[in-house]
């Protein structure tokens, strides 16, 4: 067995402008498993800056090689080690990352695909855009084309004092699509005047518009205002979901599998919403094609009601390191029916857009 990481850094097509930061270029960790003529792949979704959350390349890559690799050994299925993987308290992108690892293992060891082991699937997974923050203007045209291209929910980023105006632009063009707003945890709860003139706007729902690890002023805002909150950054695992419902802290949770601790969490994040008479779509941390389809397998399912985050490769990279990318028809895209996430890398790309790489067990 030989398990390896490799950092790719490949440009944006379009620089990604959120309340955080703008990002230029995709920076990510892929780790790539061969073991008895299988080679499995996964990507973290940490990034080179701790803006999103405190993980970034550098700790994730430190948790992994230094305290995940352990746990690996004798290539455990994805449950044991998450099971192990609990001894180290948070960290759940590098954690994430080996699970999916390991997901990916497996399904290519069973020959199917990654879609199938995961639960019922509905054969294809519904398509939204997240628009990244630019003038109103330009973002009503951004919609336009987006409307135009089939998606079937488009979410904007907004922050403070970026927010009412491009709102209510896209309303007055655009009075029926299934539109959402993402704050990225901009406001706090003195903001909430804010908040509630968004409510004539009819969101699908306002994503993380407090702190990013806050579920108690979630709790009251939800009870302010009448549009839905979905959290993203304060979804941490499945614990945090369950918190965050019993609080009425959100009542829509946005899953990344590589935010929660892969895939697993994933679908027992998934139940606890559907328990609790909420929703659950799949975002998206601007993966490459490698990521990619871990979060369009999981938004193939039945347990997953709302459209996730999940563009096609195409949008956010001139050449994904991927030989068959994900198409979009009719707002709709199918997962790989290759066995696994049934990625073809193109392995001289990658290599291409390799910045660094290194041995992390070999056996
Ligand atoms: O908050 O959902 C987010 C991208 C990077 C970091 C955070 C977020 C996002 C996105 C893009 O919204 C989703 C995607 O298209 O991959
Ligand atoms: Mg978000």
């Amino acid at each position: 067995m030989d398990l390896r990481f490799k950092v790719v850094r490949i440009p944006l097509l379009v620089p990604f402008k959120t309340s955080f930061g703008t990002q230029y270029a995709r920076e990510a960790i892929l780790l790539i498993l061969r073991n008895e003529g299988i080679t499995a792949y996964s990507e973290c979704v940490a990034d080179v800056d701790p803006y999103y959350s405190y993980e970034d390349n550098e700790t994730a890559l430190h948790i992994i090689s230094d305290f995940l690799v352990q746990f690996i050994e004798d290539l455990p299925d994805p449950d044991t080690f998450c099971k192990r993987a609990r001894q180290i308290r948070g960290h759940n992108m590098a954690k994430a990352a080996v699970e999916m690892l390991l997901w990916d293992y497996a399904a290519k060891k069973k020959e199917v695909p990654l879609h199938s082991m995961l639960g019922k699937g509905r054969g294809f997974a519904e398509t939204g855009i997240s628009i990244g923050l630019d003038s109103p203007a330009k973002m009503v045209k951004r919609v336009e084309a987006a409307v135009e291209t089939g998606y079937r929910r488009i979410k904007v980023k907004i922050e403070k004092g970026m927010d009412l105006e491009v709102l209510s632009a896209i309303r007055d063009r655009f009075p029926d699509i299934r539109l959402s707003a993402d704050a990225n945890s901009c406001y706090t709860l003195s903001d909430v005047e804010t908040l509630r003139k968004m409510d004539k706007y009819e969101l699908v729902y306002i994503e993380q518009p407090l702190e990013h690890d806050d579920l108690v002023h979630h709790a009251k805002l939800s009870a302010m205002i009448s549009t839905p909150v979905c959290l993203d950054e304060s979804i941490t695992d499945p614990g945090k979901a369950e918190d965050a419902f019993e609080m009425g802290a959100c009542s829509v949770v946005n899953i990344k599998p590589g935010r929660v601790g892969g895939m697993g969490p994933s679908l027992k994040i998934a139940s606890i919403a559907r328990e609790h008479g909420g929703h659950c779509w799949i975002g998206g941390m601007l993966e490459t094609g490698i990521g990619r389809c871990f979060n369009v397998s999981l938004a193939s399912l039945e347990a997953v009601d709302y459209p996730g985050d999940t563009s096609p490769n195409e949008r956010y990279f001139a050449k994904d390191i991927v030989l068959n990318p994900f198409r979009m028809e009719k707002g709709v895209i199918t997962p790989n029916n290759g066995n696994g996430i049934g990625a073809e890398v193109d392995e001289k790309l990658l290599e291409s857009y390799t910045v660094r790489n290194g041995l992390l067990l070999l056996r």
